[in-house]
């Protein structure tokens, strides 16, 4: 039986949004059923179906309808997500506190320069203001560093298997070469064992 229980799930993005597919490796990690719904986000935001502009209220992806529920802010998707399916972290209070934490820092830390190093480099992608870049990818390199504290003794941010933590920081961290990054050691190798994860492959290929 699919972890699902019933559930009805249908998640909105697109290929090159972290944040969704961060959203699409908890689902596939945690077996949750679900359906697709692709969003053009280099197009003009009022062009998007109607029914997502409805509810995305930023009108931007990850947006998660779960049981008709609209959720959004790709975190508090995939708490929601451990917290209602007692998965990646959610089976306890200390592996939800765990997964809350890794949150916190991804959207603070990594899950922003990463991101932006990326757009920096895209063709055609926003311009920033002088110093900016390097301003970012300084903060890069002691995200690196923090990370390698947050991992422990690993292998994965939750433990002895992958949680919401995980997935969070695998959204951007696997583009760490697509932003012109080096990854550490500790990073590179927890990078490895989350592309042995059949279900990462399945998230980075959900959007098309
Ligand atoms: N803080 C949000 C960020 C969401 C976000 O920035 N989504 C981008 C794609 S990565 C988007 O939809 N961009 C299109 C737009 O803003 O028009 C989250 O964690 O979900």
């Amino acid at each position: 039986m699919s972890a699902s229980d019933g559930a009805r799930a249908v998640l909105w993005g697109h290929r090159d949004s972290g944040h969704a597919v961060k959203v699409a490796l908890a689902l596939h990690l945690a077996g949750i059923d679900h359906g697709v719904e692709v969003v053009d986000i280099w197009a003009a935001p009022e062009t998007r179906p109607d029914l997502f502009r409805a509810r995305s209220p930023l009108g931007q992806v990850p947006l998660l309808e779960l049981d008709g529920v609209a959720l959004t802010q790709s975190g508090a998707i995939l708490m929601e997500i451990a917290d209602r399916f007692a998965t990646l972290g959610g089976e306890s209070a200390s592996g939800l506190r765990r997964g809350r934490t890794i949150l916190m820092w991804e959207a603070n830390r990594i899950g922003m320069c990463v991101p932006q190093l990326i757009e920096a480099r895209r063709p055609g992608g926003d311009a920033f203001p002088d110093g900016a870049v390097a301003w970012l990818a300084g903060r890069y390199a002691a995200d690196a560093a923090q990370f390698e504290t947050l991992l422990g003794a690993g292998p994965f941010l939750h433990g002895e298997a992958p949680g919401i933590g995980d997935c969070a920081v695998w959204g951007y961290a696997r583009w760490i070469d697509r932003a012109g990054l080096t990854a550490p050691p500790a990073l590179a190798a927890w990078l490895d064992r989350m592309a042995a994860l059949p279900a990462t492959e399945r998230a980075a290929a959900a959007f098309g």
